[in-house]
């Protein structure tokens, strides 16, 4: 997988532009993903200059997109069929076809980072069901290639009418805040569908915890027939003391995806956005490598500590047979000469090949050998 070059570093020659920040949605099934990413691409195409953004689906389930993506899942992994060979249900063959596509990220990768120098935002969709692309393998080895490549932000979608209730706005905010700390990247949270539901409720529980609190008792079922808060309630409370440190490392804004209200305001966020992941992410995912480096030495030095160890054993204990064990060092050359070649097959021709997952190397000159049941 890619590394970074550098928190803004050009991919080219000539002036030195910005990398593409990436734009990663993510939200609960129906709060509108789909229809915001269609909004920003035709904010971007309305600008003067236009600045059309590259799009990425990873729905593998949905029919129709409002947008034309410029990598779609669906062009390489045909989920009905996943579902039909691997005899899944609709969840398991999401999740069967985004694994599918993860196997082929890094060339992903590398188309989008062909067009680095001519974009300024890389938009993902990601899959209705949230949890499918937030707890599984595949979504974080696909938000963390991307984020260890671009700039990347997390724009996380709320369906705000559906949020109105107490209970149900700290469920999921508090699946936000999950988000958050898994992928320790930027994070804008956008309340959406505001021509339905002003936000401003929102923005009043997140800055005044006694305004949650308060809409919190005057919700039925917060008492018990003792007249002691219930479980859920006390619980909730709680809850809404730790969220209130989570709201710090937030932005939030309002939109209407579907009149394009407030989508400057959320650009201004993605933007501000940059210096959050030069400042804070860059910097974490430097040590983490450089972390996972040392340890990766330290066991080969153990292993090879070892093993020096045992040989020295093994020839005390045995030192004519040691003696007879030498390297002939003419017997180590095959006809060849001995080189082994590495064929780099990455070249090849890949993206918008369909992909028939239900015949294993389809394509003669495609490598792949998909996991088959049984
Ligand atoms: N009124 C209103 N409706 C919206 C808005 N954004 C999305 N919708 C509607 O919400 C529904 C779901 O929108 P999608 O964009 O498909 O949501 P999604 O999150 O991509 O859905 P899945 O990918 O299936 O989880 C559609 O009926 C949209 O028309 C909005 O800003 N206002
Ligand atoms: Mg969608």
């Amino acid at each position: 997988m890619s590394t970074p070059s550098g928190p803004s570093g050009s991919t080219g020659a000539g002036p030195s532009k910005p990398k593409p920040i990436a734009i990663i949605t993510i939200g609960m099934a129906g709060a509108g993903k789909s229809t915001f990413v269609q909004r920003i691409n035709s904010y971007l195409h309305g600008l003067n200059p236009p600045k059309p953004p590259y799009i990425l689906n990873l729905d593998p389930a949905v029919t129709r997109v409002p947008f034309e993506a410029n990598i779609d899942i669906r062009d390489t992994v045909n989920y009905q069929e996943v579902m039909k060979q691997y005899n899944l249900g609709p969840n398991g063959g999401i999740l069967t076809a985004l694994n599918l596509f993860t196997t082929k990220f890094d060339q992903v990768l590398g188309l989008v980072e062909k067009r680095a120098d001519s974009v300024d935002y890389v938009i993902l969709d990601t899959p209705g069901q949230i949890e499918i692309f937030t707890w599984s393998a595949s979504g974080a080895i696909i938000t963390d290639a991307v984020a260890s490549s671009l700039p990347a932000v997390v724009a996380y979608i709320i369906d705000t009418p559906r949020t109105t209730a107490p209970a149900t706005f700290m469920s999921n905010m508090l699946y936000a805040c999950s988000i958050l700390y898994k992928t320790k990247l930027p994070f804008i949270l956008v309340f959406n569908k505001t021509d339905v539901e002003p936000h401003d409720f929102a923005l009043e529980w997140m800055q005044d915890f006694e305004a949650f609190q308060a809409a919190l008792a005057s919700h039925s079922g917060t008492r018990d027939s003792e007249g002691e808060p219930t479980y859920m309630n006390s619980l909730m409370n709680s809850m809404s003391l730790v969220l209130d440190e989570f709201y710090k490392h937030l932005k939030t804004v309002g939109v209407s995806s579907m009149t394009g209200a407030g989508i400057k305001e959320f650009f201004d966020a993605v933007d501000a956005s940059r210096t959050e992941y030069e400042t804070d992410y860059l910097p974490e995912l430097e040590r983490a490598r450089k972390e996972r480096e040392k340890s990766l030495q330290d066991v080969k030095e153990d292993s090879m500590n070892r093993l020096m160890k045992d040989v020295a054993i093994d020839r005390e204990q045995n030192p004519e047979a040691f003696a007879r064990d030498r390297w002939d060092e003419d017997d180590n050359e095959d006809e060849d000469g001995g080189d082994i070649d590495i064929i780099d097959q990455s070249d090849e021709a890949w993206p918008g090949q369909y992909i028939d997952v239900t015949r294993p190397r389809r394509h003669p000159d495609e490598s792949i050998n998909w996991p088959r049941p049984g």
